[in-house]
């Protein structure tokens, strides 16, 4: 197998292979694929696409090139759920303890801001001393004890994915449907979980500006989980403007700590909720979702 094959394959239109996928993404851990060739091959992507198959190969190639954590024995269904990123969203923050309190774990491996948009661990750490640097052994052990557990990706966690997303970075490739929902899904896949809620943002604040393309990427990321036999659930909301009151990484701390206590407004409260009841039903909690809430 030659890197310059698959470049000119998908260069040309055609479908890739998961062998021809993993020949390219292991090529560049052991030195036989150069970074501009994977970039090469990316902006084929980019330009071309990629069909279902090859999105689930490139998000199983992605998730083998870590460890994929086996919380087999926390009892229950596990549940997570995932924001594509907006302005103000800290709902992760009250949501992860209120599903806990209602019985299901949430076992949730977290990012940092991307873009403009803000990441729950560094609104996490505007608290002194909060860590969000634990080690998976750790991770496993509180989703166990505490229910619920947040950390930041380990180098353990799909490598492959953080260098392929460092090239997209740089050579204006991140907003790409296939690679987008292939590099989420991957880092979720990785958690130990169950069944999954999207929370799907679209709108002038989020990375899918309209409705369309936030579906595509909702089904695109719905169907590497089914393909992966995880349940999933996505809802589409609202980024045409910040999320509840507050943006900035302690303000949006204290925001959370208010909805806790029953105090925040009403857009964040709402959503919060919505997210909260898909989670407790596909946790086996509740038959639907107006008896989850
Ligand atoms: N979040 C990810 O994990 N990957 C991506 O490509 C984007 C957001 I955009």
């Amino acid at each position: 197998m030659r890197a310059y094959d698959i470049i000119q394959k998908k260069r040309d239109g055609h479908v890739v292979d998961e062998a021809e996928l993993k020949f390219l993404i292991d090529g560049l851990k052991d030195g036989a694929v150069s970074d501009y060739q994977l970039t090469a091959f990316v902006m084929a992507v980019f330009f071309r696409g990629m069909n279902d198959s090859e999105v689930v190969a490139l998000t199983n190639v992605m998730l083998t090139s870590g460890i994929v954590v086996d919380l087999s024995d926390v009892p229950g269904v596990k549940v997570d759920k995932h924001s594509t990123g907006g302005v103000g969203d800290k709902i992760s923050l009250p949501l992860a303890p209120a599903v806990a309190a209602c019985g299901v774990a949430v076992p949730m491996i977290s990012g940092r801001g991307l873009g403009h948009t803000g990441g729950t661990l560094d609104k996490l750490e505007s608290i002194p001393g909060f860590r969000v640097d634990l080690s998976l052994d750790d991770y496993r052990r509180l989703v166990k004890e505490n229910g619920c557990c947040l950390i930041g990706q380990t180098k353990e966690v799909a490598p492959a994915d953080k260098k392929l997303y460092a090239l997209r970075d740089v050579t204006a490739t991140v907003d790409c449907i296939p690679l987008i929902a292939s590099s989420i899904m991957s880092k979720k896949m990785a958690e130990g979980i169950d069944a999954l809620v999207l929370d799907v943002k679209v709108g002038s604040g989020a990375f899918m500006k309209t409705l369309d393309d936030a579906r595509v990427l909702a089904k695109t990321m719905i169907g590497i989980g089914n393909e992966m036999g995880k349940k999933v659930v996505a809802l589409l909301t609202d980024m045409d403007q910040p999320l509840g009151n507050t943006v900035g990484n302690a303000l949006e701390v204290i925001e959370a700590v208010e909805m806790l206590r029953g105090k925040a407004p009403a857009d964040y409260t709402e959503l919060t909720l919505a997210l909260t009841a898909e989670m407790l039903v596909l946790g086996g909690k509740a038959p639907d979702v107006a008896a989850a809430r």
